[in-house]
C-alpha cells in the first residue's frame, strides 16, 4: 500500500513506516552503519560505526579512541586524518563515526578504525562516578550493583551476560529441536507450588494471591496439551536470608515432558541440553569466553549417586558428622563435587532419590522405598543448579499425598483438573540460570550473574 492511498482516504499526517529503513547518517554522509562484526571484511574501505566513547588514550602525535559498539569495543585511531578536534570527544558520549578500516595485527580485532568525521549524538550530563573502562571495575560487589546501569557497560561485566544469553540460546535451540513448545505461564498465582515460607503475598484486589515460586503447576498442565514444554522466565522466592546463592527473583529454565520411562529420562535430557549449551557457547561466544578466560566443563555423561549414599560417602571421606540426614549442607555439596571430580573427572553430579520430606507434594514417591522420591538435583562446581524428577500423574495418588500432608484439596482444584481428566507419566526440571552462570564464570555469588539482582536488601537499581 502506498502512502498516496492514505491521502485518498482523507488522512494528511499518516506516514507509512517501511520495514527496517536504513539509518540516515546526515551529518557525516553515507547511510549505512556497518556492524562491528563485519568490519574485518572491509579492510581498506570507508565505513560508519556507532557507539559510545569508552576510553580516550592520548599518545604522542595521535590517540586511541575506543568505541563500545553493540558487539564489541573497537580500537579507533585519532590522527591527522581526522577532520575534528579530539577535544570534542569525551567518555560516554554517543557518536556515529566515519573512518577507514585498516589492517592491524596488534589490535584484538585484527583491524583499526582511523577516524575521519564524527557526529556527536549525545553527551553525558556528568562524568561517571565510577571508573568503568579499565580491565575490571575495581570495586566491591555492593558498589558494583549500586551503579549497575553504568558498571554493566564495562567490557567484562557485559561479557558475562552475553554468555548468559548464549546459554539460554543453547537451551532454547536444543529444546526446540527436541520438539518442546515454549510457553509463558502466569506469575500472579492463587497457590504456591513449592511450599515453604518463601512465598511473596500480594493483595490482589482484596483477595490473597502470590508471586509464582516456579511455573510448576502450569508446565505440568501444559504437558497435557503439548506433551513437551519449556519456559525461561522469572520466578520469585521471599528468601529472608542474605546468602551468596539465593535471589528473591531469579530466572528459571524449566522443562516438562510426558511419556517418560522414569526420572532418568529427564536427567538424560538435561545432560544433552547442557552439552548443547556448551557447544552453543563455543560457537557463538568465543570472544566473551576468551575475555573472561572461562573454562567450559567437558560433558561426557554425568555421574549419578543416590542421596543417602552421597551423604554417607562424604561423612566417611571427610570425617564429618551428619547434622541433617534429609538435606545437604552447602559445604557437603562442595565436598561431594570435589570428590566426584577427583574420581570421575566430571564437574557435574546428579544426586537422586531425595527424601520425600524435603520434596514438594507433586514429587512421585519411589515404589521400592516410599520414604524416597523419584527426583534428583544436579550439582555443578559445588552448587545445586537444578531440581527435577517424575511427578505424580494419577489423580487418586496425588489427592492421597496432598491429604497426607494436611493440604486443603479445595484450594488446588484447578491444579488437580489435569490429573482428574488424564495425564501421561511425566516429569521435568527447573534450573537456576544465575546459579549456572555464576559457577560457569567461577563467581562466588549469584548476584554477579544477575543483571539487577533482588535480595532482601536490594530492589534498586
Ligand atoms: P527448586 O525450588 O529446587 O525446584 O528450584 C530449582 C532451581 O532453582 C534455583 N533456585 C534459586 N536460584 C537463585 N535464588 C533462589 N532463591 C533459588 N531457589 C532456587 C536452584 C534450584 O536448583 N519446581 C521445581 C523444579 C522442578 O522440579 O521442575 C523447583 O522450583 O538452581
Amino acid at each position: 500500500m502506498k502512502s498516496a492511498g492514505y491521502k485518498n482516504q482523507g488522512f494528511t499526517q499518516l506516514k507509512l513506516i517501511q520495514p527496517k529503513n536504513e539509518v540516515e547518517v546526515s551529518d557525516i554522509g553515507g547511510k549505512k552503519v556497518t556492524p562491528a562484526e563485519e568490519l574485518a571484511a572491509h579492510i581498506g574501505e570507508t565505513a560508519i560505526i556507532q557507539g559510545s566513547i569508552y576510553k580516550i588514550r592520548k599518545m604522542s602525535g595521535f590517540a586511541f579512541v575506543l568505541i563500545r559498539t553493540r558487539e564489541m569495543v573497537i580500537q579507533c585511531i585519532y590522527n591527522e586524518e581526522a577532520e575534528f578536534s579530539l577535544e570534542e570527544l569525551q567518555e560516554e558520549c554517543c557518536v556515529r563515526a566515519k573512518g577507514r578500516v585498516v589492517k592491524e595485527e596488534r589490535s584484538r580485532t585484527g583491524y583499526d578504525f582511523v577516524l575521519r568525521q564524527v557526529e556527536i549524538l549525545s553527551r553525558p550530563a556528568e562524568p561517571a562516578p565510577i571508573v568503568i573502562n579499565q580491565k575490571r571495575v575495581d570495586t566491591g560487589l555492593e558498589h558494583l550493583l549500586d551503579y549497575r546501569p553504568l558498571t554493566l557497560r564495562n567490557e567484562r561485566e557485559r561479557a558475562s551476560f552475553k554468555i548468559q544469553e548464549g546459554l539460554c540460546r543453547g537451551f532454547r535451540r536444543f529444546l526446540e529441536n527436541e520438539q518442546f513448545t515454549e510457553i509463558h505461564s502466569p506469575k500472579i498465582v492463587a497457590e504456591g507450588a513449592e511450599g515453604g515460607a518463601n512465598i511473596f503475598r500480594l493483595n490482589y484486589f482484596g483477595k490473597e494471591a502470590f508471586l509464582a515460586q516456579s511455573p510448576q503447576f502450569y508446565k505440568q498442565m501444559m504437558v497435557g496439551v503439548f506433551e513437551r514444554v519449556f519456559e525461561i522466565g522469572p520466578v520469585f522466592r521471599a528468601e529472608k536470608h542474605d546468602t551468596s546463592r539465593h535471589l528473591n527473583e531469579y530466572t528459571s529454565v524449566d522443562f516438562e515432558m510426558g511419556y517418560i520411562s522414569g526420572f532418568e529420562t529427564i536427567m538424560e535430557m538435561e545432560t544433552a541440553m547442557l552439552q548443547a549449551a556448551m557447544e552453543e557457547l563455543k560457537k557463538t561466544c568465543g570472544k566473551e569466553l576468551a575475555l573472561l578466560q572461562v573454562k567450559l566443563p567437558e560433558i561426557n555423561g554425568i555421574p549419578a549417586i543416590r542421596f543417602r549414599e552421597a551423604k554417607k560417602w562424604i561423612a566417611e571421606a571427610y570425617g564429618r558428622e551428619i547434622h541433617d540426614p534429609d538435606d545437604f549442607e552447602p559445604e557437603e555439596e562442595k565436598l561431594l563435587c570435589e570428590r566426584i571430580q577427583k574420581e570421575t573427572g566430571s564437574e557435574f553430579v546428579f544426586v537422586t532419590h531425595y527424601p520425600g520430606k524435603k520434596r514438594p507434594f507433586y514429587a512421585m514417591d519411589s515404589q521400592e522405598n516410599p520414604e524416597e522420591t523419584l527426583s534428583f538435583d544436579l550439582l555443578f562446581r559445588g552448587l545445586e543448579i537444578t531440581t527435577g524428577g517424575q511427578r505424580i500423574h494419577s489423580y487418586e495418588e496425588q489427592v492421597k499425598k496432598m491429604k497426607s500432608r494436611g493440604m486443603n484439596i479445595g484450594n488446588f482444584e484447578s491444579y488437580l483438573m489435569m490429573h482428574k481428566y488424564g495425564m501421561p507419566p511425566h516429569g521435568g526440571l527447573g534450573l537456576g540460570l544465575e546459579r549456572l552462570t555464576a559457577r560457569l564464570l567461577e563467581k562466588d555469588n549469584v548476584r554477579y550473574a544477575s543483571l539487577f539482582p533482588r535480595d532482601i536488601n536490594r530492589v534498586t537499581p
